[in-house]
């Protein structure tokens, strides 16, 4: 039974002085395996508990079994000390304040909503002011005070999203028009940027949900030369001071005349070519880019607000603002406006 107490003691100090030098869990589990396992060497001091004489024996097992314990708890301590230490360096890198920051990428302003600014700002300099309206409009603000009556095929022209009640998402801003004049005596001059809805097929040209801009002079002694000078200054200083302006006769119930305005195709420079013989794309080779329609406002517009068409005369336009941005930027498809694609938005910055 001494020899076995003697053993017992030099195996619980090298044990000891193991398990103050561990540095890791697998470490730390070997020694565990190597004292305690089932070849380790307590189990083998424990097999020679049968070779001592009888009244010996429960000694010797308790002693071995207080041994274990004690060694059970030191393990338990030093796996403890383990973990509190790889918190310790985790929370120490954490917190160190000098570690380079992922860098979180800077936003822009859309380039829709920046044309819409420089647009307004274009007018807001020539003494308009900048006017919203509602985006579901009964259909007396987007069709019959426009002069589009219930029985008008050109109703059609607006494919519209219907809601209950006689309500239409609105297929364009002229609506602005008719709240604008039927708020204010002439002399107005207003610019109305917002989004618009139409059942168009999406497509490369088309969107379902797009933005407009409204423009709107009525005063006494107003023209289609202020329209035309208006609308081409307004071009240059969007596009460039090469840029002219074409006007083809169209038609709108609302203004009369009419026309489709369109602007020099700024990727062929109004050639119609890019390269010898090649066709430009943008322009489809006719040498301009159409961005919208306008005219005088119709005498019938005039007399639903209450203006005296005698006296006053106006003009308006609608551009699309989306299409004004295809030529700008040279881009193939107006649905990259809206796919939210971070790299295309960076590259119109
Ligand atoms: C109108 O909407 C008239 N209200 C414009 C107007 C205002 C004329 C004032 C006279 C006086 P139009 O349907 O042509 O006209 O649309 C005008 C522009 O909106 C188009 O030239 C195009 O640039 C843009 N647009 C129309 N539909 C879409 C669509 N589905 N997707 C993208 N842009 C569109």
């Amino acid at each position: 039974m001494a020899g076995l107490t003697e053993s017992l003691g030099r195996l619980q100090e090298r044990f000891a002085a193991a398990a103050a030098a561990v540095t890791g869990e697998r470490e730390l589990e070997a020694l565990r395996v190597h004292y305690l396992g089932r070849n380790g060497e307590v189990t083998q001091l424990r097999r020679t508990i049968g070779t001592l004489p009888p009244d010996e024996r429960r000694e010797a097992g308790k002693a071995i079994n207080d041994v274990v314990a004690d060694m059970e708890a030191l393990l338990e301590d030093a796996a403890g000390a383990l973990r509190s230490r790889a918190l310790e360096t985790e929370l120490a890198q954490s917190i160190d304040v000098t570690f380079p920051a992922p860098s979180c990428g800077l936003g822009s302003i859309h380039p829709v909503r920046r044309i819409i600014e420089r647009t307004c700002d274009y007018f807001t300099r020539h003494g308009f002011a900048v006017v919203l309206g509602p985006e579901a409009e009964p259909e007396y603000y987007n069709f019959d005070a426009l002069n589009i009556p219930d029985d008008h095929p050109a109703r059609e022209n607006f494919d519209s999203f219907w809601l209950n009640g006689g309500i239409v998402l609105r297929p364009h801003t002229s609506p602005i028009q008719v709240r604008t004049m039927q708020r204010y005596p002439p002399p107005v001059a207003i610019v109305a940027p917002g989004k618009c809805y139409r059942r168009d097929a999406t497509d490369a040209r088309h969107l379902y949900a797009f933005h407009q801009i409204e423009g709107l002079l009525v005063a006494e002694g107003i023209h289609f030369g202020h329209l035309k000078g208006t609308l081409e200054h307004l071009c240059r200083e969007i596009f460039g001071p090469q840029q002219s302006v074409r006007f083809r006769p169209s038609y709108f119930p609302f203004t009369e005349p009419s026309a489709e305005v369109d602007t020099t195709c700024p990727k062929c420079g109004g050639t119609g070519h890019v390269a010898e013989n090649a066709r430009c794309a943008m322009c489809g080779g006719s040498g301009w880019i159409e961005l919208g329609g306008a005219g005088m406002v119709h005498p019938n517009v005039l007399l639903e607000v209450k203006y005296d068409p005698d006296k006053y005369s106006g003009w308006a336009f609608g551009f699309g603002v989306e299409r004004l941005g295809l030529a700008l930027y040279e881009v193939d498809d107006i649905r990259r406006f809206v796919n939210s694609d971070p790299d295309f938005l960076a590259q119109l910055r």
